[in-house]
């Protein structure tokens, strides 16, 4: 642990996060959600038995970052590399780190099936609404209307599409035993990002099923704004867009409030 002091904070590193400089821009949250699992892990005494399964996109070097035993997978393939390595060690406490062109993109068939299997690893999936690493594309989880460099006019749904609700539509599956969705964007809003991330690997130690946090980020440089301006848009029109909180805690009897494909099928027989 080092303890350097600016003014009255104290910032202590935890053992888990290396010292090492990031290769992130100012203002964007992966660096944030890296500490948050530091602290996760290490509170819960997991960083010995810990899997992580890096992705492609800026996070591609987590591995550098997080002091943990780590294989790195191709673009999207995450959910399906950690399969693999959960399938084989179910011992270990596996995730997957990926961002949203990761995971809801070309990704998205690995991430639905691994669910829709109930594979027991936890996915932190952070959405920033964009593709970050290669120059700030549109991502299908772009807002209608934002400006990227694939959609300099803006997103325009009668071409592009809807966003992708990734965590609602994932926690219409009886495999997913959890599913939060959490934010970077205060203070407040991350100690109850710390607090899911802290559920989904308690929710994998119970061998109850597939669990997933989506963190809501920012990505200054690609939506063509300052750290403080991307911050104050998190906390506003994307979280307005994305509402936070917990889908699904099985375990718990928290259930979506939408029905569930069986009892769809059944309400809508009996209907008729
Ligand atoms: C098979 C393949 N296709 C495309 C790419 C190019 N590529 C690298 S990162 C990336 C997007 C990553 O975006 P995201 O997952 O949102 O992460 P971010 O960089 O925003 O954190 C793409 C398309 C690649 N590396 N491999």
């Amino acid at each position: 642990m080092t303890a350097p002091s600016i003014g009255r904070l104290i910032y202590e590193r935890p053992a888990l996060l290396s010292s090492k400089p990031t290769s992130y821009c100012p203002g964007c949250g992966h660096g944030i959600v890296h500490r948050l699992l530091a602290e996760v892990l290490g509170e819960l005494g997991l960083g010995s038995r810990t899997i992580l399964v890096g992705s492609v996109g800026c996070s591609v070097f987590a591995y550098d970052y997080l002091r943990l035993d780590s294989v790195e997978s191709p673009h999207g393939r995450a959910a399906a590399v950690a399969t693999g390595v959960k399938r084989y060690r179910p011992d270990r406490v596996v995730f997957t780190y990926q961002g949203d062109g990761d995971l809801a993109a070309i990704g998205t068939a690995e991430i639905v099936h691994a669910a829709a299997r109930g594979e027991r690893f936890t996915t932190i999936f952070v959405n920033n609404g964009i593709y970050g690493m290669t120059g700030g594309q549109m991502a299908p989880t772009t807002l209608p209307g934002q400006k990227t460099t694939s959609s300099p006019l803006g997103r325009d749904t009668s071409v592009a599409g809807y966003p992708l609700p990734v965590t609602e539509m994932l926690s219409l599956l009886p495999g997913v035993a959890y599913a939060a969705r959490g934010s970077v964007a205060e203070p407040g809003l991350i100690g109850k990002t710390k607090a899911a991330i802290k559920r989904a690997f308690e929710v994998q130690l119970e061998g109850k099923g597939f669990s997933i946090v989506e963190v809501l980020s920012t990505c200054p440089v690609g939506w063509g704004m300052t750290p403080t301006a991307a911050m104050e848009r998190l906390a506003t029109e994307v979280t307005a867009a994305y509402p936070l909180g917990t889908y699904v805690d099985r375990a718990r009897g928290i259930a979506p409030s939408m029905p569930v494909p069986g009892s769809l099928v059944r309400s809508v027989s009996e209907g008729f």
